[in-house]
């Protein structure tokens, strides 16, 4: 297994939209595995290949508290949804950044495991919004798109500051 570094918000490559999984062999299982890893070590509860610079419909969760209940769904699509809710949200590739994001309440997702099984999941709270995350990171999108103009320039700049300074 292997730790992967995290592109950090406002990297361009983070904008990029991935591309289906078409074939299920060994380099994607060894993808999640290498994801899971970073994410638990991050820590935080959800990555998407996007934010390791790769461009492919992989995400990667585990909202559980005993981190032993991970779930990987690959070209994760939103079937039918219900219902609003506003929570704060936090990102791996915007460190030091929480706001509030509007998100449904309740998802139908249609995936496929690592295998290329068809999978349909019933979500809601926590693990609904996360699904929404980081499916948005696989279009390119990030939390802070969601926030105002006036936000997202003080978060470019705080980051980019903090990017100046540790380099
Ligand atoms: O995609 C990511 O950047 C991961 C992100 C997922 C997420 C968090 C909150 C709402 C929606 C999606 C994170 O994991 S940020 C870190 C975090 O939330 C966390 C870290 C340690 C313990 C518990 C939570
Ligand atoms: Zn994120």
């Amino acid at each position: 297994m292997a730790l992967l570094p995290i592109l950090r918000y406002p990297d361009p490559r983070l904008k990029t939209v991935a591309d289906a999984i078409a074939s299920f062999d060994y380099n994607i299982k060894k993808l999640a595995e290498d994801m899971l890893e970073t994410m638990y070590a991050a820590p935080g509860i959800g990555l998407a290949a996007t934010q390791v610079n790769i461009h492919k419909r992989l995400i990667v969760m585990d909202i559980s508290e005993t981190k032993n209940n991970p779930i990987v769904m690959a070209n994760p699509r939103i079937i039918s949804h219900s219902g609003i809710l506003t929570t704060e949200e936090g990102c791996l590739s915007v460190p030091g950044i929480y706001d509030s994001v509007e998100r449904f309440e309740h998802i139908n997702v249609r995936f496929q495991d690592v295998e290329g099984e068809t999978h349909f999941l019933d979500a809601e709270g926590l693990l609904a919004v996360c699904i929404q995350h980081e499916i948005d990171h696989l279009a390119g999108r990030v939390f802070v798109d969601y926030l105002s103009r006036l936000k997202q320039g003080r978060i470019k700049s705080k980051l980019l500051k903090q990017a100046r300074i540790t380099a």
